[in-house]
């Protein structure tokens, strides 16, 4: 089984029209070969229109959050039926500042991703521990948990519509990447239990990839690991060492 290795870009709150611009000039123009990784940029989302205009083939844009209704008096929210309806593929759902910042529990993850896949939108579906947890030695606990609720509202089929992005919250933003090896192990064990919970075939097609202080000087190693299958990648996104994240692959 061969799984594309896929690298996501998550702009967060961060940048502005020009900037963001200047960069997306800079992915079109560096020479990585696009048929060796699925590119997905995030930008925040009144630059979702203007950028996706301006990637090339082969970088697609992705909403960070949805809304799980498909309309209605929701001030402030947007629907997936809307991101399909401008064009968009790909959303991130359940980051872990979604989930402690904004309360979004394993349930409304799971739900807003069975939405996405409704409307048409494939989904970053992300999970993670915190060092508490962590510590206190119940990661694969947790990550089965947040796993689980999705597994209970999509069906076998489905799941090829999901890449799962494993972000270690302790990892996130804080220059403390997991080692390649504690990452391995962890991505070792999300995929044995997508496994015992759906299905080997979904276990072995899934791209499960990391997140978590990713840069361009870690990725390589990080992304060589037999079930690690990509980066999404926060602060590192938003400079030119992004496209050495890509050329991880080749
Ligand atoms: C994790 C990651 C992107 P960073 O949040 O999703 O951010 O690479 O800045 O840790």
């Amino acid at each position: 089984m061969t799984r594309t290795l896929f690298v996501g870009g998550n702009f967060k709150m961060n940048g502005d029209l020009a900037t963001l611009s200047k960069l997306v000039h800079q992915f079109n123009d560096a020479d990585v070969d696009v048929e060796s990784a699925e590119v997905v940029i995030a930008p925040p989302a009144l630059y979702i229109l203007p950028l996706k205009e301006l990637c090339r083939k082969g970088i697609e844009v992705a909403a960070q959050n949805a809304h799980q209704l498909p309309a209605g008096a929701y001030t402030g929210e947007i629907s997936l039926n809307q991101l399909k309806d401008i064009g968009l593929n790909w959303v991130i759902l359940g980051h872990s500042e979604r989930r402690t910042i904004f309360h979004e529990t394993d349930e409304l993850v799971a739900e807003k991703t069975a939405a996405s896949l409704k409307a048409g939108v494939k989904v970053i579906f992300c999970i993670g521990e915190t060092l508490e947890e962590r510590e206190g030695n119940k990661t694969e606990q947790v990550l089965d948990r947040q796993v689980e609720a999705l597994a209970k509202v999509i069906d076998e089929q489905s799941w090829e519509h999901i890449v799962v992005a494993y972000e270690p919250v302790w990892a996130i933003g804080t220059g403390k990447v997991a080692t390649p090896e504690q990452a391995q192990d962890t991505h070792k064990h999300i995929r044995e239990f997508i496994a015992k919970r759906v299905s080997q075939k979904v276990a072995d097609d899934v791209r499960i990839i990391y997140g978590g202080s990713v840069n361009g000087k870690n990725s390589k190693e990080l992304c060589s690991q037999p079930d690690i299958d990509g980066a999404l990648v926060g602060g590192a996104s938003l400079k030119p060492e992004f496209v050495d994240i890509i050329r991880s692959a080749e």
